[in-house]
């Protein structure tokens, strides 16, 4: 078979995307000039140039401030659509999707002209694409708790729209244990919990430890050093706990695939996923992680077909609408 042609039309769910991840230059320019905005970078190729990772840090001194041209719900529906079709491109049938609304808040943006732009392109790709769409919310780790915490209230009248929460952004010196109350608090008000785990570093198998044993988070993403600590392992499997991984972005932000780690995973019974992060940054969405993974890896057919079982089985789709694609 030809591989690509599979990992494409393979029916997946995606678990680990951050809607802000998904703006193409092509789209920033139009938003901008919606919106009366002024770019620095004046064409596609000026924008892509800027685009020279070497770390989380390096990335992120880009992601943030490309947020500007986001401004209306149009705006974040505009965003989350033009991502939607690109998925269905990628054979994803199932989508589970971060946003960071303290990016926008934090610039004056009403939390509920976020959300309410985000939901609409996401009940569009039912009724339009067949394909099912839920929001996570993630907190800024780099921000306070109690911002978290703000956060997180402003969210209750929407918990109808949003599935979950995560944790993303700067990792470093911002342990999940700094989040404790939030996701304690997040998880009575019945969300699903997840947190981003990838400090490539000493610590972050300590961070690791926190979210099983502590946090008691629903999955985890990222969260490959794991088999630093094979009793860690052994109980991440007995759980059942997800993990997101993201090969692409690994290897701008680490500088290599993990895919040692993943693989390492997955034969082991992990229920381990594949993701693309950031794929407008990146360069690849989720069809082309498998793909990107599986050229670096070896890995076959059969090895594409589980982790596409296993991002249903990781997702948090109900029992009764899991059984229809698995
Ligand atoms: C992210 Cl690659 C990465 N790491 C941490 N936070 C993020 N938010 C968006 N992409
Ligand atoms: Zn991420």
């Amino acid at each position: 078979v030809d591989l690509r042609a599979f990992a494409y039309g393979l029916p997946k769910a995606e678990l680990h995307l951050h809607l802000e991840g998904t703006l193409e230059p092509e789209l920033k320019f139009a938003l901008a000039a919606r919106n009366g905005i002024a770019l620095a970078e004046k064409t596609v190729e000026a924008v892509k140039a800027t685009y020279d990772f070497t770390d989380l840090t390096s990335f992120l001194a880009v992601y943030y401030p490309a947020m500007e041209v986001l401004q209306t719900a149009d705006d974040f529906h505009d965003l989350a659509w033009a991502y939607l079709q690109r998925a269905k491109a990628n054979g994803v049938v199932h989508v589970e999707m971060f946003f960071d609304p303290q990016a926008h808040t934090s610039r004056g943006v009403p939390f509920a002209d976020v959300v309410t732009g985000y939901r609409r392109a996401a009940v569009r790709a039912q009724d339009e694409l067949g394909v099912s769409a839920e929001l996570i919310l993630c907190f800024l780790r780099d921000f306070t708790a109690e911002h978290a915490m703000s956060t997180l209230m402003e969210a209750l009248p929407y918990k109808a729209w949003i599935v979950g929460v995560g944790l993303d952004s700067d990792e470093r010196d911002n342990p999940p244990a700094k989040f404790a109350a939030v996701f304690a608090r997040a998880k009575a008000e019945g969300f699903f919990t997840t947190m981003h785990c990838d400090i490539d570093q000493k610590g972050s198998i300590e961070h690791i430890r926190q979210v099983l044993e502590e946090i008691g988070v629903d999955r985890v993403d990222h969260g490959t050093n794991i088999v630093e600590d094979p009793a860690l392992v052994a109980l991440a499997k007995e759980r059942g706990l997800g993990f997101t991984t993201c090969p692409v972005s690994n290897s701008f932000v680490t500088e290599q695939m993990k895919s040692d780690e993943i693989v390492s995973l997955l034969r082991e019974g992990v229920r381990v996923t594949v993701n693309s992060d950031d794929p407008a940054y990146f360069g690849g969405y989720v069809a082309d992680n498998y793909v990107a993974l599986a050229e670096q890896a070896g890995l076959d057919a059969g090895d594409l077909a589980r982790l596409a079982v296993n991002s249903f089985e990781a997702s948090w789709l109900t029992p009764a609408r899991r059984a229809a694609f698995v």
